[in-house]
């Protein structure tokens, strides 16, 4: 584990150097001198929110930033149809990436906003042309964004290392992992876990409210397959329908039928209207494992086992032996993307000359 840190640190070490310390995506960092980041809104409005040399309030980066016919912060955007409309700076910067936008703002103030990084404009390229990215320098801007990841997924001061606690629960997110459903599970067995199971609704709510809050975009395997019938691993039914399962689109009428009590009887409901949305897997099913997935608000969906997500394991006993930390450690590094290794590596190396 102490390695595994240690690889981590080095990585975000050396990416801080080359990086703006501006993570927001509406700020932009003061100045080479200066760490402090301020909004976009900030910049020309009269008062000084930079700390030293007042660099959002310089006269001469003021004069481009305000220098077309639209609100401050905002310039001129023309479209090959012949249309144009105001657009904020950095819309009409990336929008300039992809050649949608043509304009007569300064290239200068477009390399200030890629490099998310107020300068001044003698230290500017004319051009305003930003070097491309290497695949290197994008996979090194990655960090942040996995070092965030890690701390509400696999580490807590109540769980194991590798587990963070929800609700009641040690959990480990490995959102990292790239497994197919029979390997999660595996996974998650070796180390006295299991695929998750929801207890209940609450449960299930409190799971996806953590992904929600940390911002968690992978798809993560559930305990649960179609083995005959829809069944947790520990051979409870899963209940199909709300809340647990994702909402499902489908072209073809469907007549939903209700059971009336009182009379005994099923009839097609509301007059045998047409309904083109359930709340269950596919019939038939479009894999026979549950995943709960980032493009279906993390509800149940049936997905192909084959298919590789990250496991969403729960820890079933709370004792942890040093032993099985390690082995924890080299499976999820196994898991782990190779080609992020690789290139974190290459940096990592001492370079030929
Ligand atoms: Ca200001």
């Amino acid at each position: 584990m102490a390695e595994f840190v240690k690889f981590c640190v080095l990585l975000i070490t050396c990416i801080a150097g080359i990086q703006s310390k501006c993570t927001q995506p509406q700020q932009i960092q003061c100045g080479l001198s200066s760490s402090s980041c301020i909004r976009y809104q900030y910049l020309c409005d009269g008062d000084r929110d930079c700390p030293t040399d007042a660099e959002d309030e310089n006269p001469e980066f003021c004069r481009l930033w305000t220098s077309s016919n639209c609100p401050r912060g905002e310039t001129m955007c023309k479209y090959e149809d012949g249309g144009s409309t105001c657009v904020s700076i950095p819309d009409y910067c990336r929008s300039r990436n992809h050649k949608a936008c043509k304009g007569l703002l300064d290239p200068r103030i477009c390399y200030m906003v890629r490099k998310k990084q107020l300068m001044r404009l003698e230290n500017v390229p004319a051009s305003g042309e930003v070097p491309e990215e290497t695949d290197l320098a994008q996979t090194h801007a990655k960090v942040p964004d996995f070092k965030e990841g890690v701390k509400h997924s696999i580490k807590h001061a109540e769980c194991p290392e590798l587990y963070t606690k929800v609700g009641q629960n040690c959990l480990s997110f490995l959102f990292f992992g790239n497994l197919t459903w029979a390997e999660a599970r595996s996974f998650c067995q070796t180390f006295k876990g299991d695929l998750f199971i929801p207890e209940d609704a609450e449960d299930f709510h409190t799971l996806v409210q953590h992904m929600k809050t940390h911002h968690m975009t992978s798809d993560f395997w559930m305990g649960g397959c179609k083995n005959g019938s829809w069944q947790w691993v520990n051979n409870r039914p899963i209940e199909l329908g709300t809340p647990l399962w994702a909402l499902r689109h489908n072209n073809s009428c469907d007549q939903r039928e209700v059971y009336l009590g009182q009379r005994n009887e099923t009839v097609e409901a509301n007059d045998g209207q047409c309904y083109y949305y359930y709340q269950a897997p596919m019939d038939p099913p479009s894999g026979r494992c549950v995943a709960a997935t980032y493009d279906k608000f993390y509800f149940l969906s049936d997905e192909n086992c084959l298919l590789k997500k990250a496991p969403l394991c729960r820890l079933q006993n709370t004792r942890f032996s040093s032993k099985m930390r390690a082995n924890f450690l080299i499976l999820t590094l196994a898991s782990l993307d190779i080609s992020l290794i690789y290139k974190s590596a290459q940096y990592l190396m001492p370079h030929k000359q």
